[in-house]
């Protein structure tokens, strides 16, 4: 196990100015030519996309913020920017930080943002969060006062949960249906809101376009039940009718459904209920073509 001082004592090693709440210096200059190149790349596939693809309060939050269009942008601008809308503000880490450290932020309207961007060969997938996925992915929607307001509740809800209750994973599946997947009705379809999909030229496509995966409206405790995907596109895409709904169905007092996920199943990611309310039935093709695939390099037959 590794505990809180050992594990700030590895980022300190690594990034020596690091401060106790894992916040560094952005050190906007030290970012290459090179690096701002990447940052135009993406930005340059999703500006062409997103309008059609994700919510209109996503573009709506790009373009209020002038998100950055030729280079990666620098946080205390953005900040000023964000901080006059909802009062929110965009701090620099090296990467994923604990928990705690991770909700304390939110709690108090402060987003972690990854510093660093990914290299020219990994365009398109990354491990760990960086600038592009934090800032293009995450900070648009905190420039809508309600999404602004959930996400502030989500630190606060995390921090309860660290306290006394056992049921983080619970809490990472909503943030994960969510902020970074999530998907919502509009007037003219479905659009996209969550941030690891905006952040995704693939993603984009596959999650409004792509027969494949399930679409199924919102339902807190069906969504803290069910397990996620880390390195492959969705199985399946909660659904929500506006952002009022759900600031509403989770600003609640978690503690009467901890107590319902204490007994009761979980769910695999390309499960459907009886009880689901569902927008699309997913094909479930892509999941299927991968196993396969998987199989095959494995040198076994997918039966096997
Ligand atoms: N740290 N920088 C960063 N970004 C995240 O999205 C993040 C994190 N630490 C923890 C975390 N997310 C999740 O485990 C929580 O939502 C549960
Ligand atoms: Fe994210």
């Amino acid at each position: 196990m590794t505990d809180t001082a050992t594990l700030f004592a590895q980022f300190r090693a690594k990034h020596p100015g690091i401060r106790a709440d894992y916040t560094i210096d952005q050190d906007w200059q030290h970012y290459t030519r090179e690096e701002h190149a990447t940052w135009r790349t993406l930005y340059g596939r999703l500006e062409r996309l997103l309008p059609d693809y994700a919510c209109p309060e996503f573009v709506d939050g790009m373009h209020r913020l002038d998100i950055g269009h030729d280079a990666i942008p620098e946080f205390t601008e953005l900040s000023r920017r964000l901080g006059a809308l909802t009062g929110w503000s965009v701090v620099a880490v090296p990467g994923l930080v604990p928990d705690d450290i991770f909700f304390e932020h939110l709690a108090n309207r402060r987003f972690p943002a990854g510093n660093f961007i990914r290299k020219p060969d990994q365009l398109d997938y990354i491990e760990q969060p960086d600038v592009f996925h934090d800032v293009f992915g995450h900070v648009p929607m905190l420039a809508h006062p309600v999404f602004a307001d959930y996400m502030q509740a989500y630190g606060k809800g995390g921090l309860r949960a660290l306290k006394g209750f056992d049921k983080l994973s619970n809490l990472a599946r909503l943030y994960w249906y969510t902020v970074e997947f999530g998907l919502i009705r509009t007037a003219s379809g479905l659009k996209i809101y969550g941030a690891g999909i905006a952040s995704s030229t693939a993603e984009t496509v596959y999650a409004i376009d792509d027969p494949s995966p399930n679409r199924i409206a919102f339902d807190l405790e069906r969504v803290m039940r069910t397990k996620y995907r880390i390195d492959d596109f969705q199985e399946t895409y909660f659904v929500i009718d506006n952002f009022e709904q759900l600031f509403r169905e989770t600003y609640s007092d978690f503690a009467p459904v901890y107590e319902r996920l204490e007994s009761g199943p979980t769910y695999e990611p390309g499960t459907v209920l009886p009880s689901d309310s569902i927008v699309h039935r997913g094909t479930g093709a892509y999941a299927a073509g991968k196993a396969l695939s998987t199989a095959h390099q494995a040198g076994k037959s997918p039966a096997a």
